[in-house]
């Protein structure tokens, strides 16, 4: 927009549409519109024109229109965050014990809350069985995909695929024992349990009636890693439940309704690193609450559609997630954005 002559009336350029368009949606007073465009060289007269010509413009009106209601929305999830940012279970998540489907799902499915339930699953023989150990002893030779080489791409998880390696179950158990941190970790995305070979570690989880639906133990997802990991701040769009079943992790989360505030991309990832905030990059997670939780062997962790979640491993740690198949007379809900 720089770099008219005095005198010489300037090209209506389209950035200087664009800029016109953006102030006036942002509500921008005509006066101080006019103002600007006379500085740069435009008349009075030709700039209030334009503001009318602009504001006339079908494209410009369906666009004021759809900003007002986005607005409402953005000013209703403000609210509801600053509202929820006052309950106790915006400080710690609750525990539920011992486990109640009523309860469960009156006052955290349906309530959109997390919340740890202890008990649940303690009639799984997993619970006794597996560790790295009984992996190696039963499952040695057999070569899993792991997600490998991580700490020097602070994109690993948008780069999945490039890091993917094959190793057997012997040498990924001995890397893990040797060595901490997030550079070899057995993620859902890479599967394991869809292998033939492991099937039979499902007969080692049972169904849990009243809480997930017989089809859900089929589908169970793995995370088998050392002390160190860490799955980046992301949101899934369904109900999950997350079955620690052997050492803990620490889980943060932060509640649906801040999602303006998370800087999440298109597929529900955050750069933000809720192990550290950097407020420098990311200030508008000042206010944000961040809700906290330690999954211990045997518990269960309801991560409710929405929530966004970082989870990082306190110990060598196996996990199980069951997306989206509870135990319900309708349907699991799932949130379609795309
Ligand atoms: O256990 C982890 O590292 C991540 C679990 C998770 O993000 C999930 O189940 O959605």
């Amino acid at each position: 927009m720089d770099g008219e002559h005095p005198g010489t009336p300037p090209a209506f350029t389209t950035q200087w549409q664009e800029w016109l368009a953006e102030s006036l949606l942002s509500g921008v007073a005509h006066d101080e519109i006019v103002t600007v465009m006379r500085q740069r060289g435009f008349t009075p007269e030709v700039a209030r024109q334009l503001i009318a010509t602009q504001e006339g413009a079908t494209a410009f009106r369906v666009a004021h229109r759809l900003l007002g209601e986005h607005r409402k929305l953005r000013s209703l999830t403000d609210a509801l965050s600053d509202q929820w940012s006052q309950s106790p279970q915006a400080k710690a998540v609750p525990v539920m014990d011992p486990p109640d489907p009523e309860t469960f799902f009156e006052h955290f499915y349906f309530a959109n809350r997390p919340v740890v339930v202890r008990g649940l699953v303690d009639r799984w023989p997993a619970l006794h069985k597996w560790s790295p150990d009984y992996f190696v002893q039963e499952f040695g030779d057999a070569v899993i995909e792991i997600s490998a080489d991580r700490q020097g791409d602070p994109r690993f998880e948008e780069n999945f695929l490039a890091h993917r390696r094959e190793v057997t179950v012997r040498e990924f158990v001995a890397h893990i024992m040797a060595d901490e941190g997030n550079d070899r970790y057995v993620v859902a995305r890479n599967q394991m349990l869809q292998r033939p070979v492991f099937r039979r570690l499902l007969d080692d989880i049972r169904h849990l009636p009243g809480f997930l639906a017989p089809v859900a133990l089929g589908h169970a997802k793995l995370w088998f890693g050392p002390a160190g990991t860490v799955t980046p701040l992301h949101h899934d769009d369904s109900n999950i439940l997350f079955v620690q079943i052997r050492g803990s992790k620490l889980v943060r989360l932060v509640e649906p309704h801040n999602l303006p505030c998370l800087y999440g991309d298109r597929s529900g990832r955050s750069p933000v690193d809720l192990g550290g905030v950097d407020l420098t990059r990311f200030p508008a997670m000042r206010d944000v609450p961040v809700t906290e939780a330690t999954v211990r062997g045997g518990e269960a962790l309801l991560l409710p559609l929405g929530w966004w979640h970082w989870v990082a491993s306190l110990e060598t740690s196996i996990s199980l997630s069951f997306v989206g198949a509870f135990d319900l007379s309708g349907h699991s809900t799932s949130w379609r954005y795309a």
